[in-house]
């Protein structure tokens, strides 16, 4: 069993959003198609309350882009963004949602961040999207969304060491690339630890 997981495609990850990622909206397109060659479809959310600590806003003298010491994690502070319920919470008003089976929250602990669709940065606790896949006999993931060289590759790495196997649609997907070549060292990370980066035309 396959199925697509479309990671974090919320309107703060877009342009005009509050953490938008560069040509974010040029992958709405090619995300609807994909959804298209799957039976089961499963999106993550960034779901932050109000005050998250990976805000910089919830320290005081710090700002976007410091990495402070987080309950034992190193974090780098981040604008506020996907704040519960918010409208840069939802998912982008053109990304096709219909197909969704199973929306999986994270993020959802304003102690730790979660990067990963599966667990908190800490692999503290699980999202529950493992049980799901497990429960629907799902055994290879193609991965799209937002953003490549953060929830994108850490949810990808959590797959495959997870034992499923995984799958990049990289033209689904763009990168935050906070430093130059970020995205390129994610694929390669993702590549090395036996992710097929591929493109919608060999599915
Ligand atoms: C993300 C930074 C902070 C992401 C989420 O979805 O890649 N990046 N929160
Ligand atoms: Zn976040």
């Amino acid at each position: 069993m396959e199925a697509l997981l479309m990671v974090d495609i919320q309107n703060d990850f877009i342009p005009g959003g509050a953490l938008a990622v560069k040509d974010g909206d040029k992958i709405i397109a090619p995300v609807n198609a994909l959804q298209n060659h799957f039976d089961l479809i499963v999106a993550t959310k960034d779901w932050h309350p109000a005050g998250h600590g990976s805000f910089a806003s919830s320290h005081p003298g710090r700002k976007v882009g410091d990495i402070i010491e987080l309950n034992g994690l190193s974090q780098i502070l981040w604008p506020d963004h996907c704040i519960q319920n918010s409208p840069g919470a939802e998912f982008h008003p053109a990304l096709e949602t219909a197909k969704i089976d199973r929306v999986i929250y994270k993020g959802t602990d304003p102690g730790i961040d979660s990067y990963s669709g599966f667990y908190d940065n800490g692999h503290r606790k699980a999202t529950g999207l493992k049980h799901y896949l497990d429960e629907k006999g799902v055994k290879r993931l193609y991965v799209c969304g937002l953003a490549t060289d953060y929830c994108v590759k850490f949810t990808v790495l959590d797959a495959l060491a997870e034992g499923f196997e995984a799958c990049l649609v990289e033209e689904a997907c763009r990168g935050v690339e906070l430093n130059d070549g970020d995205v390129a060292r994610a694929l390669e990370e993702m590549r090395a630890a036996g992710c097929r980066i591929t493109d919608a035309t060999r599915l």
